[in-house]
């Protein structure tokens, strides 16, 4: 076996990870359990019933490492994976790494033409897919001239991925490495242009469980670990995966929607001690517990939380407040990026501010830029950059935005914060357009083409506004063409036609109608106008 030396000095400085030479991170991750004997406890919970224990995903790793160098696939070449939240995506995206295969999970809410639009970008050799997808897989399939040369379903049918891990090798060496190879990607969308394939190396997902997950949110092995962010997300394969296994824990996987009535239902059933969420279903969530007789009227037991954590869009003061009113628990707000891999700064127990996003996590440095790029003094807004071991070095096929983006080890979050006299780092808003709708970027670009599809739309312009519970949601303000007027039907066609078209999260929550854009001279819209 391989030497899989991880060192953490945590006396010297809790920050710097060394790494041997020599280093496949599939080893201490998934192979380490077996060593420190945790073979038969179970590290996956399915809300469907199935449980898996280390000494099973072990062998199942194994396998599946075995059934992508049986298909031919060769070291570095992209896995595409279009996975539910289950095992399966355990062992896809283990067994590619550890077999020197680059696994590339993908959001699997969105739709054809962004599949076809990956498939490309990526240059894949397979494809797999959990079979609630095949339609969109399909379609996105039939859009491509060249098609990769391994497509599977996950399960369902003879001949599919878990079939043909059943009657593979249950023994397989790790594929050389080093920490800073190429291990796995992860697609992060932009304001303009596509998503962008941003590549993370072997040691990255040791940096962020090790600095955040177990040093400052203080994971532990009695811990049971619930992500209504899904596995395929930076937030959620961190929270859901990487977390437990690093701290040798386990995790609850639930494949469906989460919404306040499904979440609270698998926090009863299966007790779990730290969950993950998102400000938009925290304020849904509360909701539910403050009407308690307007829907299912329930009161639900969430008695084994000790603390949840929110993360993807800032956390409003009041949620915090009313969340710990309810439950007496606290939820721990903290800035991550796909880039960055997980979170970067962060409130922690013992060391809350409600309504920053806390303080800067222990192996990242972080500064605040004004336009000319020097440090802003304390108290005055800019543009944050942060410094860590977990960031993705590059992406791939893109050196502009890699150029834009990554420069001197420096991040570009794009975020604007300031620091306070504390020292907690407040949110100020995106540099850009893009906005973040339950977590999930949306741009406002995707949703006005979509409008202008429509046949009575002159022009569109898409801007994110607040709700009452102060979460931002696409609005949108529509030219109509000449001689139209505005009626409730235009508007039902219009969502309509959103919400057939884009990833369900992506339609606008209000309509608007009005005679003419805000725009410049050179044509641009002024969406600040809007605002
Ligand atoms: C915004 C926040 C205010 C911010 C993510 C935790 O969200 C994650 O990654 P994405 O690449 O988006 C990154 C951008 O989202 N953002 C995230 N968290 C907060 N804004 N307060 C927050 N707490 O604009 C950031 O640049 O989708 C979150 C862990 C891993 C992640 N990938």
């Amino acid at each position: 076996m391989q030497n899989n030396t991880v060192s953490i000095d945590t006396n010297v400085c809790p920050a710097k990870i060394e790494f041997a030479p020599e280093f496949n991170v599939a080893v201490p991750f998934i192979d380490r359990h077996i060593q420190e004997g945790r073979k038969d406890k179970v590290i996956i919970h399915e809300t469907g019933g199935g449980q898996v224990t280390y000494g099973q995903l072990f062998a199942r790793v194994n396998q599946s490492g075995n059934v992508l160098k049986n298909l031919g696939m060769h070291s570095g070449e992209r896995l595409l994976m279009i996975v539910k939240d289950s095992a399966e995506f355990f062992y896809l995206f283990w067994g590619a790494i550890k077999s020197g295969i680059v696994p590339v999970p993908i959001n699997t809410l969105l739709r054809a033409n962004d599949y076809s639009f990956m498939i490309e970008d990526s240059g894949c050799t397979a494809v797999v897919y959990s079979p609630e997808f095949k339609k969109e897989i399909e379609s996105s399939l039939e859009l491509l001239s060249v098609k990769p040369g391994i497509v599977l379903q996950t399960e369902g049918l003879a001949g599919s991925f878990l079939d043909k891990m059943n009657s593979s090798d249950s023994e397989l060496e790790a594929a050389p490495a080093s920490a800073t190879d190429d291990c796995f990607w992860l697609y992060s969308s932009g304001t303009t242009g596509r998503p962008k394939g941003a590549v993370h190396s072997h040691r990255n997902m040791v940096v962020s469980s090790q600095s955040y997950g177990k040093d400052t949110l203080g994971v532990r092995e009695e811990d049971i670990c619930f992500s209504a962010a899904k596995l395929f997300f930076a937030y959620g394969l961190g929270n859901g995966m990487t977390f437990p296994l690093w701290s040798g824990a386990s995790c609850i996987l639930f494949p469906a929607r989460p919404t306040p009535e499904s979440t609270f239902e698998v926090i009863e059933c299966f007790k779990p001690t730290i969950y993950f969420g998102v400000p938009t279903l925290f304020a849904a969530q509360l909701q539910t517990l403050e009407q308690p007789d307007s829907g299912s009227s329930i009161s639900p037991d969430l008695s084994s939380l000790r603390v949840s954590v929110s993360a993807g869009e800032a956390l409003p003061a009041d949620i915090f407040r009313r969340w710990k009113e309810h439950t007496g628990t606290v939820i721990l707000d903290g800035i991550g990026s796909t880039e960055a891999l997980h979170i970067f700064i962060s409130n922690r127990e013992g060391d809350i501010k409600a309504g920053s996003s806390g303080r800067i996590v222990s192996g990242y440095t972080a500064k605040i830029i004004d336009e000319s790029g020097g440090q802003v003094s304390q108290g005055e807004e800019g543009r944050l950059l942060i410094q860590g071991d977990s960031s993705c070095k590059y992406y791939w096929n893109n050196t502009k935005k890699t150029a834009e983006t990554i420069s001197e080890g420096w991040l570009n979050t794009g975020d604007t914060y300031h620091q306070d006299e504390d020292g907690y780092f407040i949110y100020g808003g995106r540099s850009d357009d893009m906005m973040k709708v339950g977590g999930i970027w949306c741009s406002p670009f995707e949703i006005e083409a979509k409008l202008v599809e429509h046949p009575k739309v002159l022009e569109a312009a898409v801007v994110g506004r607040k709700n009452q519970s102060g979460l931002i949601k696409p609005e949108a303000h529509v030219v109509l063409l000449d001689g139209i007027e505005p009626s409730e039907d235009t508007t039902d066609e219009l969502l309509q036609l959103c919400k057939s078209g884009l990833a369900p999260y992506k339609y606008p929550r209000w309509v608007k109608y009005l005679k003419e854009l805000p725009k410049t001279a050179t044509g641009k819209i002024q969406r600040y106008k809007l605002r």
